[in-house]
């Protein structure tokens, strides 16, 4: 056993779960599948780890205690009931998947330290697609991983010890994930041929080790596929060549792979090939992949993250926000019924704070899913402390009033995609405490009722401690991490002052004179991107027009917002009675200061935790308070240059 490889799985490891021997010890499973199977031996390494030894199969429910796993139809699919009485736990699931879920959550809170009474629980999957994504290549590299190399690939193969990936779909699966596409969204030469003889066979294994737990295995493709690999003059999605080249490497795969979940397809964005190459739109490039897969049962996921990266900054018109709205609203009602399209949270690109997506809710006759981003990459790359799942929640919450008030986007989209934050280290993500943004991805997918604070509290107490107090700590600085992360590098919403094509820490203008189109426009009067349809973009204009007339209103307009949605002078005077050069700051200093508040808090907790855990959290910690100092310098300085203003606090400003 080991508390940082184990995450959230380290059952017994605080003696919390005791009181479950009397009935794990006693295994009685009135039900059978291989998913099942995955079940049973859960309970069994629960067992053995708390008692040293194997747990007795009964074929009969036994009166002086005993753990029964049984299916009971009246459950949805996924969907679980866990009954705690003095003679027996029962765990029903609606399906295998269910059962699984079911026995995972009771391992997960037991060990977790709560109470038997509060593990009387009934829940179910609010959304059908529960995904996610590897941005992993073959040569073992992870695109914007923050975690070491790929778990999946070594030297352009897939690995062939399926243990890490085995204990990857326990770890997945025990938060009810129920889909995962194991390669890179760029698919580059390498992956091209994943569709092909040569890799089929050992990803076939790879999907074998997943399904035992209940996860469908999906790939990432190359849309320019039949060319690069067998030479076709053409991939447009109208050719009769294309379209069977298609249908027979479908049929092909799911030879190999009998319960293949399908495609992800990256498509004209960021220098990938695309159905735009041969003048056809993207329901025409989807339906085409589709087609190929309906026969089997697959289905096609479709990014909407396609926008120009070679625009000329000098032109104020085009505006990179308003690109997933422009590619696909149009199409709306023309995808398959096995296409799903793949929204990312923002319009931008997971930034630490940006708008919903307007695109949420217009496309009402159309599959949707939300796709966020698990990996850090510009939310502190898994050094700096940055609890997701407020964000998140945010995204489902976020009311998009297309079919009037209470059009949530959690009811305008089938299911959520997230990109995974797991690599090679030992703890999986690099930053133990980063092993909450994935636990709580899954938790907050399957349902987004519950609140940040629940979840935070639940990966804690199984993760790292149930100490009460040093839980409570725990949980306060995950709460306030994602405010502490925004207040020191992005000011009310502006997002992009970072090191470019990296990511982490500060370069104010890294992005400014870019192809990339991602600006703040700052002058020695104001900054912000003018995104209203009276001045600037005609941005807002793509939100139904309660949400339009509240963002184009300053107003109206969240403060968080107001530098995504408008141009602002340094004077303007925000609701706290602040300027906003004062905010700017403000917010500089205090974000810096709460950095190192985070590490005196940590700090405070360095007896109670596994050593384990503390030392690799707090080398980061201490690496999170260089950065926000060095942000909070560079920002305050050059917002002083461009504006002349002091601070009225008199503090250090680099001049
Ligand atoms: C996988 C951003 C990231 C890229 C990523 C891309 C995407 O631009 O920086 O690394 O590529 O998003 O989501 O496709």
């Amino acid at each position: 056993m080991d508390i940082l490889y184990d995450c959230w799985l380290a059952y017994g490891k605080d003696g919390s779960m005791k009181w479950t021997e009397k009935y794990l010890r006693k295994l009685c499973i009135l039900c059978s599948g291989r998913v099942i199977g995955s079940a049973a031996k859960e309970l069994e390494t629960a067992y053995r780890r708390l008692a040293g030894k194997d747990p007795e199969r009964i074929s009969e429910p036994f009166s002086g205690g005993c753990f029964i796993l049984r299916i009971n139809e009246g459950l949805c699919a996924g969907g679980y009931r866990i009954s705690v009485s003095d003679d027996s736990i029962v765990v029903e699931g609606g399906d295998e998947n269910g059962v699984l879920y079911g026995v995972f959550r009771f391992l997960v809170l037991a060990s977790g330290g709560y109470s038997p009474e509060s593990l009387n629980i009934t829940e179910k999957p609010f959304f059908s697609l529960r995904m996610i994504d590897q941005w992993d290549n073959a040569d073992g590299s992870v695109e914007r991983g923050y975690s070491g190399a790929s778990i999946f690939y070594e030297k352009d193969r897939p690995v062939s010890d399926m243990k890490r990936l085995t204990d990857y779909a326990r770890l997945l699966s025990s938060v009810g994930i129920n889909a995962i596409c194991i390669n890179n969204v760029n698919v580059h030469k390498t992956e091209t041929y994943f569709i092909t003889e040569k890799f089929l066979p050992d990803i076939a294994k790879i999907a074998d080790a997943f399904s035992d737990y209940g996860i469908k295995l999906y790939l990432s493709v190359n849309f320019a596929a039949p060319m690069e690999i067998d030479g076709l003059p053409t991939a447009d999605p109208l050719d009769e060549g294309v379209i069977n080249w298609w249908k027979c490497r479908a049929e092909n795969i799911y030879i190999h792979i009998p319960d293949f979940g399908g495609f992800l397809v990256k498509a004209d964005s960021e220098n990938r090939p695309g159905p735009y190459s041969y003048g056809r739109d993207h329901a025409e490039g989807a339906n085409m992949l589709a087609a190929a897969l309906k026969p089997f049962g697959g289905n096609v996921i479709w990014r909407c993250f396609v926008y120009n990266c070679h625009v000329d900054w000098r032109d104020r018109h085009t505006d990179r926000a308003m690109a997933a709205y422009s590619n696909f609203k149009p199409l709306d009602g023309k995808f398959a019924d096995n296409v799903y399209l793949q929204i990312k949270n923002g319009p931008m690109d997971f930034q630490i704070r940006e708008a919903v997506s307007p695109l949420f809710g217009a496309m009402s006759d159309t599959n949707c899913l939300c796709e966020f981003q698990i990996t850090q990459e510009y939310t502190g790359q898994q050094i700096d402390l940055c609890y997701l799942v407020p964000m998140w929640k945010e995204c489902l919450d976020f009311d998009t009033y297309h079919s009037g008030k209470g059009s949530l986007v959690s009811r305008n989209v089938l299911g959520a995609a997230g990109v995974s934050n797991v690599g090679s280290d030992l703890c999986w993500t690099g930053d133990p405490l980063a092993g909450a943004n994935l636990y709580g991805y899954g938790r907050l997918v399957f349902d987004p009722g519950l609140s940040a604070e629940q979840i935070a509290e639940e990966w804690v107490r199984a993760a790292v401690t149930a100490d009460n107090e040093a839980a409570g700590t725990i949980c306060r600085m995950l709460l306030s991490s994602r405010e502490i992360y925004e207040s020191y590098t992005s000011p009310l919403g502006v997002g992009w002052m970072v090191t470019p094509h990296y990511h982490y820490g500060v370069d104010v203008d890294g992005y400014e004179y870019s192809p990339w189109g991602t600006y703040h426009y700052s002058d020695r009067n104001g900054m912000g991107a003018d995104r209203t349809k009276a001045t600037g973009t005609g941005y807002t204009a793509q939100y139904a027009s309660h949400n339009e007339e509240m963002y184009e209103d300053l107003s109206t307009c969240p403060e968080e917002l107001l530098l995504f949605f408008h141009h602002l002078p340094y004077t303007y005077m925000l609701k706290s009675g602040k300027t906003l050069i004062q905010h700017i700051y403000d917010s500089h200093f205090e974000g810096s200061e709460k950095a190192e508040e985070l590490l005196l808090q940590w700090r405070s907790l360095k007896e109670k935790l596994p050593a384990e855990i503390y030392s690799e959290a707090e080398n980061r910690f201490e690496k999170q308070l260089l950065n926000s100092r060095q942000w909070r310098d560079v920002i305050n300085t050059y917002f002083f240059r461009k504006s002349g203003i002091d601070d009225i606090h008199g503090r250090k400003i680099f001049r």
